[in-house]
Order: structure tokens, then sequence, then C-alpha cells
């Protein structure tokens, strides 16, 4: 059974190049592109994006961060998609990420971890809805 996920090249992972890296590992581990888009985040579309975050200390520079360049947002189909993505993503902190994760081996600060990948089914349809309406 195939399902989706929303993945965001966040405005640092964009800025060091690695668009096509995290396209081509997507693609590599058999996922596929169901919509792909090259944009900046509107303050409202981010706050909903990160609206589990919204108590946590760290929400405003969170915000700005993500808001503080371009973003590729992707919607990515396969099967286990989800928790695939999560795998080729690795740990939030990229300390504590494998080796061979995108942010094992691109990333070292928790903020600035490259990638965005929804966490579960209703994440994945919430996201999804938020950032491409009228995807089919
Ligand atoms: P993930 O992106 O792995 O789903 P999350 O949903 O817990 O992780 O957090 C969302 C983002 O917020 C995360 O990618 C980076 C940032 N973040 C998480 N914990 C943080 C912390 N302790 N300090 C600063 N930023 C943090
Ligand atoms: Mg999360």
């Amino acid at each position: 059974m195939s399902e989706r996920t929303l993945v965001l090249v966040k405005p640092d992972g964009v800025s060091k190049g690695l668009i096509g890296e995290v396209i081509s590992r997507i693609e590599n581990k058999g996922l596929s592109l169901v919509a792909l888009e090259l944009r900046t985040v509107a303050n409202d579309i981010a706050e909903e994006h990160y609206a589990e975050h919204k108590d946590k200390p760290f929400f405003g520079e969170l915000l700005e961060f993500i808001t503080s360049g371009p973003v590729v947002a992707a919607v990515v189909e396969g099967p286990r998609a989800i928790e695939g993505f999560r795998q080729l993503a690795g740990a939030t902190d990229p300390i504590k990420a494998a080796t061979g994760s995108i942010r094992g081996d691109y990333a070292l600060e928790v903020q600035n971890n490259i990638v965005h990948g929804s966490d579960s089914p209703e994440s994945a349809e919430r996201e999804i809805k938020l950032w491409f309406p009228n995807l089919s």
C-alpha cells in the first residue's frame, strides 16, 4: 500500500546546494515525487506547519529560520513513505543522526537540520493539505 509524506528542504539545505542530493536520495530509495516546488514560506503557513511546537522555547527561532529563505516543498509517495523518509533524514539532532543519513552527513545543529519529513499519517495528511491544498 502506498502512502504520502510532506518533505521540505529547509533554507539551510537550499543555501548549501543540497536540493539535488535530497531528491536523489528520495529517488534512490524507491520513492517518487508527486509534487515539487521552490517557494518562500509565509509566516502563517510556518506557524501552522509547526503548530505542535508553539509552546516550545525555540518556536520563535524556528519560525524565523524556516521563513529566512526559499525552501523546497515536496509530496513524496511510495510504500511506507513516511517512515522511509524519516529514516533517510535521520534523527532530529544531527549529532545523533546516523552517518549515511541526510542530517548525519550534512548538519551539525538541531535547528539547521536540512530537511523536514512528516512524522505520522495524521501529520502527513495535515501538512500536505497545508502546503498543497489543490493536490488530488
Ligand atoms: P523533526 O524535524 O525531526 O520532526 P521536531 O518535530 O521535534 O523534529 O522539531 C521540529 C524542528 O524544530 C526540528 O527539525 C528542529 C527544531 N528543533 C527541535 N528541537 C529543538 C531544540 N531543542 N532546539 C532548537 N530547535 C529545535
Ligand atoms: Mg516533526
